[in-house]
């Protein structure tokens, strides 16, 4: 072959994988625009697949021989799936496992015909909350639809990202026709302190972070086996708790409580929020006792299953089912206790040790109702959509991060041969301003409502006060002996308490907030590395709106061109939002420590990591990129600081965080 021919082949193949991306693009779209409604007959492919798929005989297109398809078709032939127009929470045992069949027929297309056509024909008969559920899920893990871009869920289903008010607004808006923007204050008013720092929890990036994260990390999993999945429930979680305390510290409030089983729950929670089926989400008084859910947990068991891990934590070992044990004494416990915790499938005793954090979800959300007496729906603990708007969210978590400190206070602290890096010195690190600001954001709500082919749409949108930062750059000056690739960690920690006290290293290191950690190679002697916020990896960008991306994706299938946007950049939802990099600080600014610690690049697992989200999300169907425990070398004891003090390959300075007002 010439090669003119070579490449007009090549051009033909690239041409082709991106028409069928953006096809791969608009169907998933489609099947989640107006999740309430019927396929569109303007869909015309789905909707024939609706009507005359049939999954039961397909055999030949499932991996598994279609027993998934025909298993969930004889379910829904009996009547024993979820009706539609009902709400949905993961947690309810038989919902998910209706969830979980339809993850299991789309896991196993052999083809993506077969995983549009499944889905077409299943979104018409089940329940929505489970659809949207399942296909999210199986997007994100199937390689049929690697770069597929997931709309940002508070678009698909904004009932679970916004207030009842304006719901209340958006269908008065579509019933007499008339577009409307309505602003979407935050819940409770300023006589509630904990309304100070609404504005994190109910952060809508910061809610889709989190349910992302726990599509990617799911507790039922048993497919291909995700590295480091408890330890990144550990650090996900610890990174979570140890923000929302720097937002507090920033807002003259006290780092949050631990939730005590056995002690009445000193925030209450009004949700103001509603499900688009099921009514509104139970309301919780300040000071409400715990009591025993019917059907889910007692709290003397929820006091025991802690004090089985706290056990564990203390005997350095967890039993297995059959009696033998699992050392926990060292830098891989952190992983095993949070399988244990959370728990997943990978639980190396669930009968035994429970499930601490799943359960504690359920009976929180269960407060209004323990009993069932007045058919409540699940309350917002019970979707990690909506989970992080409760302040009794962070105290729980609260609670299990101490368990999780119980255990790493107890291994031995780092020694300096283990800390030091005898290549690099770190001479100086200038850092830029660092400030923040309130911006308005707009979210499109078209989905909130119901639609017809004979009723005009209208445009209906919501805007949010939401925290920003202006981008800062920061330089690493350093001398090396050698030229070598090396690690390079990042951290923020409070400098002081809510009372001006400082906090000492361990108080201060279990308070860090991982910023960054990336490779870099460094020449022989002296030189800069030069970082800028966007280039963090612990964060994402923006999700693309949905709008835009039905409207880019249909013109690329128009045009047979491919999309528009950067899949690969976008395609996942996990990674905290890159705008809440920076705790909000203080008008006249807040101190914060800036550490900066170079290790040697053998820290790494693989030869080139780019730029992404891995700090807190890992590397898709990869190993975690940093071999060392998550949040070394903070993640341990430290009985004495000059050991840190004396280290060349750690800088640490002061540095100030300002809010700004008027920006
Ligand atoms: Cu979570």
């Amino acid at each position: 072959m010439k090669w003119t021919a070579v490449v007009a082949a090549l051009l033909v193949v690239v041409a082709t994988v991106a028409a069928d991306d953006a096809h791969k693009q608009q169907v998933v779209n489609r099947l989640l625009n107006r999740i309430t409604c019927h396929i569109p007959s303007a869909y015309a492919e789905l909707k024939n697949a609706a009507e005359t798929y049939d999954p039961a005989h397909d055999d030949s297109h499932y991996t598994d021989g279609g027993e998934a398809a025909r298993h969930l078709v004889q379910e829904i032939n009996d009547h024993r799936v979820l009706e539609q127009h009902h709400w949905f929470s993961l947690f309810n045992t038989r919902q998910r496992e209706e969830a979980l069949m339809l993850v299991d027929v789309l896991l196993h297309a052999a083809d993506f015909a077969t995983f549009e056509h499944s889905a077409a024909y299943f979104r018409e008969k089940m329940n929505e909350g489970e659809f949207v559920y399942a296909l999210y899920v199986a997007v994100t893990h199937s390689p049929l639809t690697d770069h597929v871009v997931l709309p940002p869920l508070y678009e698909v289903t904004p009932h679970m990202f916004t207030n009842s008010e304006i719901i209340n607004k958006a269908y008065t808006a579509k019933m007499t026709q008339t577009p409307g923007d309505f602003n979407m204050e935050f819940t409770g008013t300023s006589k509630n302190e904990e309304q100070r720092v609404a504005y994190f929890g109910e952060d809508i990036g910061i809610n889709s972070h989190h349910v992302h994260w726990h599509m990617d990390f799911p507790f039922w999993w048993n497919g291909e086996h995700i590295d480091r999945k408890g330890e990144l429930f550990f650090w996900a979680h610890h990174q979570l708790t140890a923000r929302f305390d720097a937002e507090r510290l920033s807002n003259w409030l006290s780092p949050v409580d631990e939730l005590h089983w056995d002690h009445p729950i000193k925030d209450g929670f009004a949700p103001h929020t509603s499900y688009k089926f099921g009514g509104e989400f139970p309301t919780r008084p300040d000071n409400k006792a715990f009591d025993d859910v019917d059907g889910v947990a007692r709290m003397r068991d929820m006091i025991i299953t802690e004090s089985r891990i706290r056990d564990a934590i203390a005997h350095g070992y967890v039993e297995k089912e059959d009696g033998t044990h699992v050392n926990i004494d060292n830098e891989h416990g952190i992983d095993v206790l949070g399988d244990l915790i959370e728990s997943s499938v990978y639980s190396p005793n669930a009968a035994y040790y429970g499930a601490l954090h799943n359960q504690a979800h359920r009976v929180l959300g269960a407060q209004a109702d323990p009993h069932g007496k007045f058919n409540m729906p699940p309350g917002v603990m019970e979707h990690f959509e909506t989970a992080t708007r409760d302040p009794a969210f962070f105290r729980l978590h609260k609670y299990m991060d101490n368990i999780f400190k119980e255990h790493k206070d107890k291994l031995h602290p780092y020694t300096k041969e283990e800390l030091q890096y005898a290549n690099v010195q770190i001479t100086e690190v200038d850092v830029g301003e660092l400030s923040t600001y309130f911006e308005d954001f707009p979210f499109d709500l078209g989905n909130a409502l119901d639609t017809t082919e004979t009723v005009e749409d209208v445009k209906v949108t919501a805007h949010v006060s939401r925290l920003n930062h202006k981008p800062f750059t920061y330089n690493i000056h350093i001398n090396a002996n050698h030229a070598e690739k090396v690690t390079v960690r990042v951290l923020l920690a409070p400098k002081f308490d809510e009372n001006h006290v400082a906090l000492d290293i361990n108080q201060a290191r279990w308070a860090g907030i991982e910023l960054d950690t990336f490779w870099v190679d460094v020449p022989a002697g002296d030189s800069v590395i030069e970082r800028s916020s966007s280039d963090s990896n612990v964060a994402i960008p923006d999700r693309i709106s949905f709008p835009t991306l039905i409207h880019d994706t249909d013109e690329a299938v128009a045009n047979g061109s491919p999309l528009s946007f950067e899949t690969d950049h976008h395609a996942r939802g996990c990674g905290h939002p890159q705008r809440l990099l920076l705790p909000k600080g203080t008008t006249n600014g807040m101190d914060f420590h800036f550490d900066v610690y170079i290790s040697t690049g053998e820290d790494s697992v693989h030869d080139n990591v780019e730029d992404g989200n891995h700090g807190y999300c890992g590397m898709h169907g990869q190993k975690y990129p940093d071999k060392k425990p998550m949040g070394f070398p903070y993640d341990r004891h430290i009985p004495d600081r000059r050991l840190y003090d004396g280290l060349k390959n750690l800088h640490t300075q002061t540095v100030k965080i300002f809010f700004r007002e008027d920006h």
